[in-house]
Order: structure tokens, then sequence, then C-alpha cells
């Protein structure tokens, strides 16, 4: 990563500080927190992911053995060479992005590292990078990729049971269906302290405004915080970072299969003028041929589909179509003339 001076910052996205004070609340004990020992979780999930998009777990039962093997694997990446760093390949989209962010024009203050989460693609990248020991960034990574899908799997069934959804792996089938493995994405993230923007009143853009297409997101990050989300009213939200609990985003498919009663999180990333922030995502999908569609069970008597259905194929086409903050629902909104699916 190369370091800027602030002329040079000009063809990153920035916010003005004062614009961010007056629509960013530093208000963060708003953010749900689910605790998943707490009988009542089922309910306080229900509510967050109707009212924000998104939530904290704790006592979520990943080890921390995994997770402090994968901070290593990512503090291990980072801070190689950034010709090692290249050997992954250019992100397109799966390898090593710097800066760049999608096929169209998006750029960001950050470097990351984006792979399919099935063995053999983890194995793959494994080898391109770490030549002295893939095998360790191999398991650490595979070993987490499963940890957190088996989280997401869980907090999904106990939305479908709390909601009276039959069957209740409806929601999480999606994601423990094999297929999913190659639509699914594990995603590391690092975006360097930016020291230019201490005396400044301007904010960098690390990771621009946007809603995930997948249907569930688990985000962890190291304590440095940056992560920010879009209430309901448009007020940007700063996430308190914290190292030992995970944060779910709900994506556009899970909007989708809801009809809308739970919200697809609007989110962004400001970058850091001292400390480095490192994030990483697991972003569970449906599989290429899986259909995505209101869920018949969740609509009330003449209640309106308010999407057309498509399959996760259909979708993803229309996400690299986007650019990063295009809101892609928009296109795939019923017209209520047509036929029930
Ligand atoms: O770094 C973060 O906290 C969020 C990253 C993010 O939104 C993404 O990778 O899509």
């Amino acid at each position: 990563m190369v370091v800027l001076s602030i002329p040079v910052l000009d063809p990153l996205p920035i916010i003005k500080t004062h614009k961010a004070i007056s629509k960013t609340s530093s208000y963060t004990d708003i953010i749900p927190v689910i605790d998943l020992l707490d009988p009542r979780c089922g309910n306080h999930l229900v509510r967050a992911c109707e009212e924000f998009g998104f939530f904290k777990v704790v006592n979520h039962g990943v080890s921390f053995d995994i997770i402090s093997r994968i901070e290593g694997v990512a503090a291990k990446f980072f801070s190689l060479p950034l010709s090692d760093k290249e050997r992954a390949g250019p992100a397109n989209p799966y390898g090593y992005g710097n800066r760049r962010i999608g096929p169209n024009g998006d750029v960001g203050w950050l470097e990351y590292l984006l792979s399919q989460t099935d063995p053999g693609s983890i194995s793959q990248i494994s080898k391109s990078i770490s030549r002295d020991n893939p095998n360790f960034f191999c398991v650490a990574v595979n070993d987490y990729v499963s940890a957190v899908r088996k989280l997401a799997c869980e907090l999904l069934d106990l939305l479908a049971k709390e909601m009276g959804i039959e069957p209740r792996n409806a929601f999480s089938g999606f994601l423990r269906d094999e297929k999913s493995e190659k639509e699914s994405v594990f995603r590391m993230n690092h975006y360097p302290p930016c020291p230019e923007l201490q005396s400044s009143s301007y904010n960098l853009i690390g990771f621009g405004e946007h809603s995930d297409p997948q249907i569930f997101s688990v985000l962890r990050s190291n304590s440095t915080s940056g992560l920010q989300i879009c209430l309901k009213d448009g007020i940007w939200v700063a996430v308190p970072s914290d190292p030992h609990s995970f944060y779910i985003n709900v994506g556009d498919s899970l909007e989708v299969l809801t009809n809308g009663k739970f919200r697809s999180v609007r989110h962004r990333v400001v970058a850091n003028s001292q400390k480095s922030r490192v994030s990483m995502v697991y972003f569970g999908s449906p599989s290429l041929s899986a259909r995505v569609a209101p869920l018949a069970c969740l609509l009330k008597e003449g209640e309106k589909r308010k999407y057309k259905g498509f399959t996760w194929s259909e979708y993803k086409k229309a996400a690299y179509a986007s650019r990063l903050a295009d809101n892609r629902l928009d296109l795939f909104k019923a017209d209520n003339n047509e036929e029930r699916e």
C-alpha cells in the first residue's frame, strides 16, 4: 500500500468531517446484541433483522483457537511484500486486490484477499501465497470458514423457528448446500492507517457504502473501529470494534426471502488516521442455480410480493454489472400486476 499525501487522496472517496458529524451518530449502544445463551435470543434476533438488518453475536461458540489462527494468517499475509501478495492473482474477482473494488471503477483505502469457500479454492490460494507453510494457511481458513458457516446456519435456523417457518432449514438450506461453497466468499480486508487525515477535516472511505448481495455475512475485526451502518432514517452509526464478537449483516437475498420484512443493511468503512483495521467476512450465498424468492409461508393473506424471484446466478450478474453503492434490489422489484410465483 502506497503512502499518499492529501492531494493524492483526491481520486479516493472522501467525506467531510462536519458532514459526518451531523449525519453520523457516535451513539453506539443501539446496535442489537444477541446472546446465544439467552433463552429469548430468537425473538431478539427477529427484531434485530427487521429493525437494523445488523447485530452483534456474543457467546457464539467459535473457539479462541480458530479465531487466533485466522488472525495470525491475516497479519502474516498483509505484512508480506507486495510482490508476494500479488502471487494470489489480481482480484478478478478472486485473488489479491489493492484499492480497486470490483470491476466498475470503485476504489477504497484498503487491500484485501478474496476466495471462494470450497476447500479446493482455499487450497489453491494457500499454495499461491504461502510458500513456506501453505498447509497452515489452508487449515486455518478452512477451520474458520466452517465455524462461521455453522454459526450463520444456527442463526438462520433460530430465525426460522421463531418465525414458525417450515421446513426449519428454509434459510440455512441455502448455505448448507455443498454447491453454495463455490459461491460463498471469504474476504480478509486490511485498511492501513492514513496519518494525513489527522489534521484534516476529511474522512477517507476505506470501503464505500453498499449492501451485501448474499444471505448472511459474518464479520469480525481487530480492535480498530471504522465500520458504520445506515439506520432506517438514513443516519449513519459507528459500530464499536469488538474482536471477541461477530457482527452479522442481513444481505439482499434474505431481504427478498422475507419479502422485505428483514432489511439488507447498507454499511461502509472509514479509514483510521493512526491504526490499521483488519477485518474478515464470510459471505454466505445460495448456490448458482438456487432460486431466491419471497417465501410463500411468510406472506400474509393478500400480501403482495415485493420482489420478483431470481436465481443466484442472475443476481450475481446484476451485482457484477453495478457500482458498489447501487441498489441492485431495485432491479428486482415486483410489478404487482405480475402473476404470483
Ligand atoms: O471491514 C469491514 O468491517 C466491512 C467490510 C465489508 O463491508 C466488505 O468486505 O464487504
